[in-house]
């Protein structure tokens, strides 16, 4: 839930990568923040690893100023998908505002995708999130790899579902920035009825999205 100081005019939000184990998840956190040009951008910080799996979350910081002066604080985080850290996953996901669930396109991966969804909405709804006006985005990540389920597949399976679906290769940078933008539209949309972020704050959805992406390296491999 949306923090906002008054006397300081600052607004810090929390977006959350959820996921199953090794579906990419602190690969888009690292790609966003080699692709993306915000001028309030600061380092990403990964917290605690075990062979490169994530153990607590990796944090990257991100920051707008709205023409009122009202700052923004975007933090974004990635939780532990291995199962047993249940526990730390829910602490992550605890006040957010947003999720990027990254599901892993494998066809191997059905299960831990659906089992991994269903934790999210099992923790979400355990820490008093709204799971069904939460702003969500669902990418399917690793489609550069070969036994992976079809896109059209995935569209037909998800079109009762009222989250966009993404399509990413995070580790070839591609998709992580739309997936990401796709986000942040919903979560303005969110946030302004109750923040005012137009009226009072002169901030619309396109200088919202514009601002949080900053002039955007690529997202395209070979750009
Ligand atoms: N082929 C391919 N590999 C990927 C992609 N994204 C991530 N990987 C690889 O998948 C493995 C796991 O990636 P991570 O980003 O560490 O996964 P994670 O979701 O953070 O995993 P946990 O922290 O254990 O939950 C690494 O070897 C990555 O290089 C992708 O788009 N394509
Ligand atoms: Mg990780």
């Amino acid at each position: 839930m949306a923090e906002f100081d008054n006397e300081t005019q600052r607004l810090t939000l929390k977006v959350v990568f959820y996921g199953p184990a090794l579906s990419g998840k602190t690969t888009n956190l690292t790609r966003l923040h080699d692709l993306l040009g915000t001028d309030l951008k600061g380092e990403m910080m990964v917290l605690e690893t075990q062979n490169d799996r994530t153990l607590f979350f990796d944090l990257l910081p991100l920051g707008l100023r709205a023409p009122s002066g009202l700052l923004i604080k975007l933090k974004l985080f990635t939780v532990p998908g291995q199962t047993v850290h249940d526990s730390t996953r829910k602490a992550v996901l605890s006040r957010a505002d947003g999720v990027v669930f990254v599901a892993d396109s494998q066809t191997s991966q059905i299960a831990n995708n659906a089992e991994s969804f269903h934790n999210l909405e099992l923790n979400a709804t355990r820490l008093g999130l709204d799971f069904a006006s939460l702003p969500m985005v669902v990418q399917f990540n690793k489609r550069d790899l070969q036994d992976i389920v079809p896109k059209a597949e995935l569209e037909q399976l998800w079109s009762g579902a009222p989250w966009p679906l993404t399509f990413a290769s995070a580790l070839q940078g591609e998709g992580v920035i739309d997936s990401f933008a796709a986000l942040l539209g919903q979560l303005y949309d969110h946030l302004d009825p109750d923040y005012a972020l137009l009226l009072e704050h002169q901030l619309d959805r396109q200088g919202f999205c514009d601002g949080l992406l900053g002039p955007v390296v690529s997202d395209t491999p070979g750009n």
